[in-house]
């Protein structure tokens, strides 16, 4: 069977189904996540959340203890310097809790994404439907936003299109999904969204990016559609094989999964509505 066209993505699906790539997945929940770790010493303990929109306080008082903190993007809604400034409150607030704390942009956070920071036509659209935000806050630039993401928060690390080794563990970090809506990280599935992958290194033990691969993690469950990175499936399946994959953007498909040797955590905290009634992912990496 021949591959079909990058931009079908429901034959994609099937292409992907067809050539096994879902024959083991299972669904996993909370505790079997942890249980499955017990009983051995120098374990790392991550939690994981991701698409807080500006309502990342809301966790402050439920967010489980831990080593790392990963947030796999949208932190803000429409990327104005007074979200950030209010996320990286939040970053502030939390930091003593955890040894690390690694952040990547979203869509949303398109103020950090050089092609999108000055086309204030997708901030307009969204502020309209954004009630209650000041219509006088503007996006910073990419470096102003980068700065203010981390700033005073000394042990917060932003990853974008790069790695970081934080207790052993080897993190890659990416903002990119394939084009959805007029926002930031867009790239056309394919080769464009595949030449972003292959900057991934082989030896990624935690695979962070804002978008889900193709099949796992990926429904909009309204439309009964599956929107992830069929690119991102086989650079995770065929090459980089990393322990655990964390990812949000489709709040609806939250959950956690695992297919061949690879966990695949989507945290969206919120619901489709943007009601935060997820529950943050806790895994102990075992190095
Ligand atoms: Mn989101």
């Amino acid at each position: 069977m021949s591959e079909p066209s990058a931009d079908n993505v429901g034959e994609c699906h099937k292409h992907a189904t067809s050539m096994g790539r879902y024959d083991n997945l299972e669904t996993l929940s909370q505790e079997q996540l942890l249980s499955e770790k017990l009983n051995t010493t120098g374990n790392v303990r991550i939690v994981c959340i991701s698409d807080t929109h500006n309502k990342a306080a809301d966790l402050i008082e439920n967010l489980p203890e831990g080593d790392i903190l990963v947030h796999s993007g949208d932190f803000t809604f429409v990327s104005s310097e007074y979200e950030i400034r209010e996320f990286n409150k939040f970053l502030k607030d939390i930091s003593r809790k955890y040894k690390h704390i690694v952040v990547i942009a979203g869509n949303h956070d398109f103020s950090f994404d050089v092609n999108k920071f000055d086309k204030s036509g997708a901030f307009m659209k969204l502020f309209r439907m954004y009630f209650g935000f000041s219509p006088f806050t503007k996006c910073p630039t990419v470096e102003v936003s980068k700065e203010l993401l981390c700033d005073g928060v000394e042990n917060c690390i932003y990853l974008q299109d790069e790695s970081v080794e934080i207790m052993g563990i080897k993190f890659y970090g990416s903002p990119w999904q394939p084009s959805h809506f007029d926002l930031g990280f867009n790239a056309k599935r394919g080769n464009e969204i595949m030449e972003k992958w292959n900057n991934i290194p082989n030896d990624t033990d935690i695979l962070l990016t804002h978008g889900p691969p193709l099949g796992i993690g990926d429904e909009v469950i309204r439309f009964g559609k599956r929107v992830g990175c069929y690119a991102l499936l086989k650079t995770i399946q065929d090459r980089i094989k990393p322990k655990y994959h964390v990812y949000g953007h489709i709040h609806e498909d939250y959950g956690i999964r695992r297919a061949e040797n690879t966990i695949y955590i989507n945290a969206a905290m919120p619901d489709a509505k943007y009601n935060m009634t997820h529950k943050p992912v806790v895994f102990d990496f075992i190095k």
